[in-house]
């Protein structure tokens, strides 16, 4: 059977699951409502965090022509996972570019293609959402063909054919004129386009398979998502494992499965060109070479994207450690640890000490969704700020640079502009529509940490901010930001209605009442940015006068509550965020007065 592998990519949220779901549906390989998006967070969050593999067979047997088996890999969105989408695109024929008719290419869309078209890869662009009330499939099309230009695209690749689509109603069109119910035009346009994965490889020359993700299972360890370019890989083979150096190491295969729709099913061989998941190597990684031939050429390398943050993992000593979690000692998190590098390609983990772990990754969000993951299952901890890694070259200090692409309702692009500007952000482009704006920027990350809160405060809520990391660039020198100080409990015990009452006129408070506190925690911020020590948990002076109203009636404003991702981001360099299953809780440090008065000094 012909095989085809492609990749679907995009800018966050501009459809490519839902692209996916709707082929699944299409080939009968999924029931309505079953979706790629199925981890729980990805269910919650409504994003893709982890990219999967699906095949499906089109056109259906019966049809009077040959089936081709169509292997998609589904790739995350959000520019933290962008290097996931990286090695993906190394391994497969042809992409489909989604693009969001009203959005137009974003960020994350230029990352996607500027690689592919780097690979040489021929995309097929999907202008998707074509039924938005404001889309313009006209101007997005031109949009992306500029964006073909200016990337260096070559005349094949700027010649890409165009598929119109709703994935929400599993509809595609060649022509935007053109009667569709399904998503047929599509996969026949990826039938056309995209080259056979088998046609020159003869499945008797010697065995080369490539991984370019990790897995996990229980039962049978570490997983290879692997492409075979060569030969045949069968069960049971006794397979050299080669580094692209060179260096080799003997294995056993011990499980394979290819992909069918969803579901994965038990293969006793892999022919050349299919993708399947492999089981047995127990320290496969991303990019080396299966073989059975010792003499064999190792497969080019994958590059893997360096880490721009880190932080450190500590075992929560707050006064409440212990109550929530379940895996609280520095053991089991070690463990956790060690097992998300199993499969966490991007994440790197610097055992330091006993307990205090360095952790590194690619963004706020990939340290948040660990973090989440791992609260989830019953662990506790503590982790300190994030800090941008700075790293030396050549006796040159560089920091990780970001683009920030910024829409936003014209009235609000002033405080944004000038919030980025002391944030040492320099604005590159800057493009007007109707009412709104476009602002195209880029700078230190260092600068971006901390200011997404404000942007949102900035824009009532109305913008959208998307950056990505563009790589290390020179220092960019000490940046001035405006700090918001921290409401600091001076004693432990129970919220009370009537003191966060008079404290909510000071700053945002992060807590409601009856909330159990302890001394040293931090329970809001200030907006004059002083450092406050407050106790919230002092009641109403008893009179003898009749009093207005009881506690319950205080007008109250609702707390800022704390999630992982928004401590991380107001969390102060002498703070930990505490996590527990069921809190997040922001402290100092040093819990009394007077040790902060020691440390200081
Ligand atoms: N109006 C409209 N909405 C769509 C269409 N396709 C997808 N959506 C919606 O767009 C949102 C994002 O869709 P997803 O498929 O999750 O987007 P994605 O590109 O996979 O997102 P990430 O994986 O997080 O990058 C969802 O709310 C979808 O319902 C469409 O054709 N029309
Ligand atoms: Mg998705």
């Amino acid at each position: 059977m012909e095989i085809r592998n492609i990749a679907i990519i995009a800018h966050v949220d501009h459809g490519k699951t839902t692209l996916t779901d709707a082929i699944l549906r299409q080939t009968g390989m999924a029931e309505e409502g079953v979706s790629m998006d199925s981890n729980a967070l990805e269910l919650e969050r409504g994003i893709t965090i982890y990219s999967k593999n699906a095949a499906v067979f089109y056109p259906p047997a019966g049809r009077q022509v040959k089936t081709t088996k169509i292997n998609i890999v589904d790739t995350p969105g959000h520019a933290d996972f962008g290097s996931e989408v990286e090695r993906v695109l190394r391994s497969i024929d042809s992409v489909l570019l989604v693009v969001d008719a009203q959005e137009g290419p974003m960020p994350q869309t230029r990352f996607v293609l500027k690689k592919s078209l780097e690979l040489g890869i021929k995309p097929i662009v999907v202008i998707n959402k074509i039924d938005k009330p404001a889309a313009d499939p006209a101007k997005c099309e031109e949009q992306v063909l500029e964006l073909f230009l200016e990337l260096g695209a070559s005349d094949s690749q700027a010649d890409f054919p165009i598929v119109y689509s709703i994935g929400k109603q599993g509809i595609a069109k060649k022509n935007l004129t053109d009667e569709s119910i399904n998503m047929d035009p599509l996969l026949d346009v990826i039938l056309a386009h995209v080259p056979p994965a088998n046609a020159d490889a003869s499945s008797t020359a010697a065995v080369r398979a490539q991984p370019f993700n990790l897995g996990y299972d229980n039962f049978l360890g570490r997983l290879a998502v692997a492409r075979v370019y060569e030969g045949t890989l069968k069960m049971g083979d006794t397979v050299y494992v080669k580094k692209p150096t060179g260096e080799m190491r003997p294995g056993k295969i011990t499980k394979m499965h290819t992909f069918r729709g969803l579901t994965k099913v038990d293969a006793t061989e892999v022919v050349a060109g299919d993708i399947a998941l492999i089981a047995g190597l127990s320290d496969i990684f991303i990019g080396e070479t299966i073989t059975n031939d010792t003499a064999a050429e190792p497969l080019p390398a994958i590059a893997i994207d360096e880490p721009t943050i880190t932080l450190n993992f500590l075992v929560n000593n707050s006064p409440f450690a212990g109550r929530e979690g379940k895996y609280v000692t520095s053991r089991q998190i070690r463990d956790r640890l060690e097992k998300e590098l199993e499969i966490n390609v991007g994440l790197r983990v610097d055992f330091v000490s006993g307990d205090l772990f360095k952790v590194s990754g690619r963004g706020e969000l990939h340290v948040a969704i660990l973090l989440e993951n791992m609260r989830r299952e019953g662990y506790e901890m503590q982790v300190s700020q994030p800090q941008v890694i700075v790293r030396e070259e050549e006796g040159k200090k560089l920091e990780p640079f970001e683009e920030v692409i910024v829409d936003t309702p014209s009235e609000y692009q002033g405080p944004i502009i000038e919030r980025l500007g002391t944030r040492k952000f320099v604005m590159k482009d800057l493009k007007v529509h109707e009412n709104s704006v476009r602002l195209i920027f880029e700078g230190p990350t260092r600068g971006l940490l901390g200011y997404r809160n404000q942007f949102v405060l900035d824009t009532k809520g109305e913008g959208i901010l998307s950056s990505r990391v563009v790589g290390f660039q020179p220092y960019a020198g000490e940046i001035k930001k405006r700090q918001v100080g921290s409401m600091i409990t001076m004693t432990g015990g129970k919220a009370l209605g009537f003191s966060l009452w008079n404290l909510q006129d000071r700053g945002v408070l992060y807590i409601g009442p009856a909330v159990e506190v302890y001394e040293g925690q931090v329970i809001g911020n200030t907006s004059k940015g002083e450092e406050m020590l407050v106790n919230p948990t002092k009641g109403k002076q008893l009179t003898n006068m009749r009093s207005k109203g009881t506690d319950e009636a205080l007008n109250l404003i609702p707390p800022f509550e704390l999630t992982i991702e928004r401590g991380l981001e107001v969390m102060a360099e002498d703070e930990y965020l505490e996590i527990t299953p069921t809190s997040v809780r922001l402290r100092k440090q040093a819990l009394s007065e007077t040790d902060r008065t020691r440390s200081r000094r």
